[in-house]
């Protein structure tokens, strides 16, 4: 109950470390999605969290800082039960965090990873965040021991969702949830912004990873549970037929396709009471 915490102080005014195992962890979360719950009651019970979606723990000093990026369009719905959960589950885990949605604007065919992209950027013109986690908004963690914090490695964190069963669809998934640090995130020259429509960027980013030298890690299989809001196929996110032409080529092309090549306009920035709304036109493919 984080309403009984009280602030043990160090020295003057100063925090102590948090310990490096987190006093709050639950273990199993028991996940399902009301219909009848409102951004307003999320709010309600989360009163330590600040405008743009950000916290800090009231009663330790955290080492780490992550911001969370969540490509978004029209999915109001699944992202409120995803804020209902992450929250709480980033609380627990002492963490300082960011919930950042990145917004696609318009009718033109989804970017996941060019809003990643945008999002990086955005984020970490506010903030230095250490740790980076790409979040697809319809998957919520099942168990809080799966921290949202970074590796050495690039690290895939939802590695058992229930779609597949609870485990990992090919070894080099890296779709969902997946984590970088900044470093890591500009060493592969981010993602691909060439990807439009469903399939194929989590695994040319995959595929970044390898071709500069570093691997994927993962939390244990019993701790990266997800489980997938149910829905039907988006409009405007129809199957990428280009994706596997875009795929043998990503040994060439990852260094001019990326960070480096990112363009985008920023329509607004929003920092509301659960999360910061970044609203961007991203084009069209050329
Ligand atoms: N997303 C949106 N809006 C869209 C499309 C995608 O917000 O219209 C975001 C959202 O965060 C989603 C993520 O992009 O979780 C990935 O979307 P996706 O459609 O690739 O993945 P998802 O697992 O659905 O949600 C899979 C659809 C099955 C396609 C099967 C084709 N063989
Ligand atoms: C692969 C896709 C990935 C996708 C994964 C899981 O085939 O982008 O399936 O898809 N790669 C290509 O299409 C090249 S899912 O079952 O979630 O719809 O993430």
């Amino acid at each position: 109950n984080l309403s009984l915490i009280t602030r043990p102080l160090g020295g003057e005014n100063e925090l102590l470390p948090c310990p490096a195992a987190s006093p709050y962890l639950g273990g199993p979360i028991q996940v399902s999605f009301p219909k009848e719950l409102t951004l307003e009651e999320v709010r309600r019970r989360n009163p330590y969290v600040t405008s743009g979606g950000k916290y800090k723990p009231p009663d330790c000093e955290s080492s780490h800082s992550t911001a969370i990026i969540i490509p978004h369009r029209n999915r109001e719905v699944h992202l409120k039960h995803l804020l209902y959960y992450l929250h709480p589950f980033l609380q627990r885990q002492q963490l300082n965090y960011g919930i950042y949605v990145i917004h696609q604007a318009g009718n033109y065919t989804f970017n996941r990873a060019k809003l990643l992209n945008v999002g990086f950027k955005e984020a970490m013109k506010e903030a230095d965040w250490i740790c980076l986690f790409c979040h697809d908004v319809d998957l919520i963690p099942e168990d809080d021991r799966n921290m949202y914090t970074c590796e050495k490695n690039p690290k895939h964190s939802s590695i058992a969702m229930d779609k597949f069963g609870y485990k990992l669809p090919y070894r080099t998934y890296f779709g969902g949830v997946s984590a970088l640090t900044a470093d890591q995130y500009m060493k592969i020259n981010g993602f691909p912004n060439n990807y439009w429509g469903w399939g194929g960027e989590d695994d040319d980013i995959a595929s970044r990873i390898y071709l500069n030298g570093m691997m994927i890690v993962r939390p244990d299989v019993l701790l990266g549970r997800y489980k997938m809001i149910k829905h039907a196929h988006d409009k405007g996110n129809e199957e990428n037929p280009k994706r596997f032409n875009l795929l043998a080529k990503t040994r060439r092309s990852w260094k001019d396709d990326g960070m480096n090549s990112l363009q985008y306009v920023l329509l607004s920035k929003q920092h509301l009471p659960l999360y910061t709304n970044i609203t961007v036109d991203i084009g069209s493919e050329r």
